[in-house]
């Protein structure tokens, strides 16, 4: 019997659970190699994966799903094991990052559009067959005091909007991203234009979802908090964080949305947990808050490992720690005495 997409969609935002984004595709995994020095091979991609999806306690009780690169959904472990199979036996869903990348918007200097959209319905099917519950796509929203323009939001909130009607049609539940950087060029903006831009691309998503019948029970979305820009003169603490995601995403997301999993965009480990534990502090929303974190839940663990063998162990233990802290923040329970542990 198919599953239906609420029921996954439930299960991926289930209480003091969150979703490990391990979608790196092959060019974003050689930086984070190379950062460790270890040469981007398939069979080190594999290890390193690997290690993650074997770290029973984090796996267990603070993952409900893993996003994949498409390479991962059909590997498998060291002695054979497919690694969807390590992320099921856990009680987590896989998932696919399906989407071809973000190429530069023609006449649009400066600003991006995902591509991918081509062929995806025969991709969803052969994905589902392979295992996968759910799907992601990223539309990355360039800002500084003139960017994004409104052909840039459209342009990729359209694209977002025929992606996850494509994935429902196929049993799959999209995980809606549109990124508002914080890193981007120049990436010094302030937490007020950060609201505005967010804001605005929120109402223009959830306009485009309506339009092309995407059923929000069955969805997740993954937006980007509201932070000041990197390079910003004053940045922002996590009430402060806090008091303005919660503010946008009211205004724009529809209560029916089965949740919310924010990813970290570049903030510290500790950064990203303390503004999802200030927002999960406010209480009363109509949504479940949680993580689908990439960097914030990976950074310790990668670093750790190096690429050893021998790591491996201290690498799990690093991973655990870090998704029992976003575990704890996905219940605004977390607090900074926790992180000695
Ligand atoms: C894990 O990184 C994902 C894939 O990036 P590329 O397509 O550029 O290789 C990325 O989309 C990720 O899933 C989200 O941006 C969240 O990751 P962060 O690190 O921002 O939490």
């Amino acid at each position: 019997m198919t599953e239906r997409l609420e029921d996954i969609a439930q299960q991926m935002v289930q209480p003091g659970q969150g979703i490990l984004a391990a979608d790196e595709s092959t060019g974003t995994i050689k930086k984070r190699f190379d950062s460790i020095g270890v040469e981007n091979s398939e069979e080190n991609r594999r290890d390193y994966r690997e290690m993650l999806f074997r770290s029973q306690d984090a796996m267990n009780r603070a993952i409900s799903g893993v996003i994949l690169f498409e390479e991962t959904l059909g590997q498998k472990a060291a002695d054979g094991t497919p690694l969807v199979d390590l992320i099921k036996s856990a009680g987590a869903v896989p998932g696919i990052k399906v989407d071809k990348g973000a190429q530069d918007l023609s006449l649009r200097a400066g600003e991006k559009v995902t591509e991918g959209l081509d062929g995806l319905r025969e991709r969803l099917e052969n994905y589902y067959k392979q295992g996968a519950r759910f799907a992601k796509w990223r539309g990355v929203i360039a800002i500084d005091k003139d960017r994004p323009s409104e052909g840039a939001i459209r342009a990729n909130s359209h694209a977002l909007s025929r992606y996850a009607a494509l994935c429902q049609e196929a049993g799959i539940v999209p995980i809606v991203e549109p990124e508002v950087l914080m890193d981007g060029d120049p990436g010094d903006h302030s937490i007020e234009r950060c609201h505005e831009v967010t804001e605005h691309v929120l109402h223009q998503v959830f306009k485009d979802l309506n339009s092309q019948n995407v059923k929000l029970e069955g969805m997740v979305l993954k937006p980007n908090m509201v932070v000041p820009g990197v390079n910003a003169a004053k940045q922002a603490g996590p009430e402060e964080v806090a008091a303005h995601t919660v503010a946008v995403l009211k205004r724009t997301v529809p209560s029916a949305v089965a949740g919310i999993a924010f990813l970290s965009g570049g903030q510290s480990d500790e950064e990203a947990t303390a503004n999802l534990n200030a927002m999960n502090a406010i209480g009363n929303l109509p949504w479940p808050l949680t993580y689908s974190y990439g960097r914030a839940l990976q950074a310790a663990a990668l670093k750790a490992w190096g690429g050893k063998v021998e790591n491996i162990d201290a690498a799990k233990r690093a991973f655990t720690h870090r998704a029992l802290m976003n575990s704890a923040a996905a219940k605004g329970a977390w607090n900074k005495d926790q992180e000695r542990g």
